[in-house]
């Protein structure tokens, strides 16, 4: 009896975190399903992704863990999809440790060990740290190295 896993997710900016995440949800059965959360669905959740939808469910869909992707529209719709799909795990990363319990009435539900140091969350602090240094100090920086530069000629 083949057995297919189940898991939610944003999945933006795509990091080895998600990753290796798919890789050990996949080797828990024969068939990994992936529900990516719609950009509706992230404004519902208070999250601002910074790729659209239909890039990070192409992304998700070309991942060769994975053997298909549907989207996620609502917090309801897992009873549904687990029944659709006939779904043998329910499975999430730990950081939602209990928080899906109530599905183990339809089916087993797993929740594996995040990967450390990588978030996508850590990804945007580091962007907007980088972006932060304004053009004022780059033009300021410009003009040393335009003098240095003039005194070595
Ligand atoms: N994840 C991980 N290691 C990381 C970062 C994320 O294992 N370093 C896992 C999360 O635990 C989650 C999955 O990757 O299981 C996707 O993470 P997010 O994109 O942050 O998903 P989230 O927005 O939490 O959506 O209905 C449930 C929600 O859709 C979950």
């Amino acid at each position: 009896m083949s057995r297919t896993i189940l898991t939610y997710g944003t999945f933006d900016m795509f990091h080895i975190g998600h990753l290796k995440l798919l890789k050990r949800l996949s080797m828990l059965g024969d068939k990994l399903i992936v529900a990516v959360s719609s950009d509706e669905f992230n404004e519902i959740k208070g999250k601002k992704t910074i790729i659209p939808y239909a890039q990070r469910a192409e992304i998700v869909e070309a991942i060769k863990y994975v053997d298909m992707v549907i989207p996620e529209n609502d917090w309801k719709q897992k009873v549904i999809d687990i029944k659709k799909y006939n779904v043998d795990t329910f499975a999430m990363g730990h950081d939602w440790e209990g928080k899906f319990d109530e599905l183990k009435e339809y089916c087993k539900v797993v929740y594996l060990p995040r990967t450390e140091g990588i978030s996508t969350t850590a990804l945007k602090q580091q962007l907007n740290k980088i972006s932060e240094i304004n053009i004022e100090d780059i033009n300021k920086a410009f003009e040393i190295l335009q003098r240095l530069k003039s005194d070595f000629e």
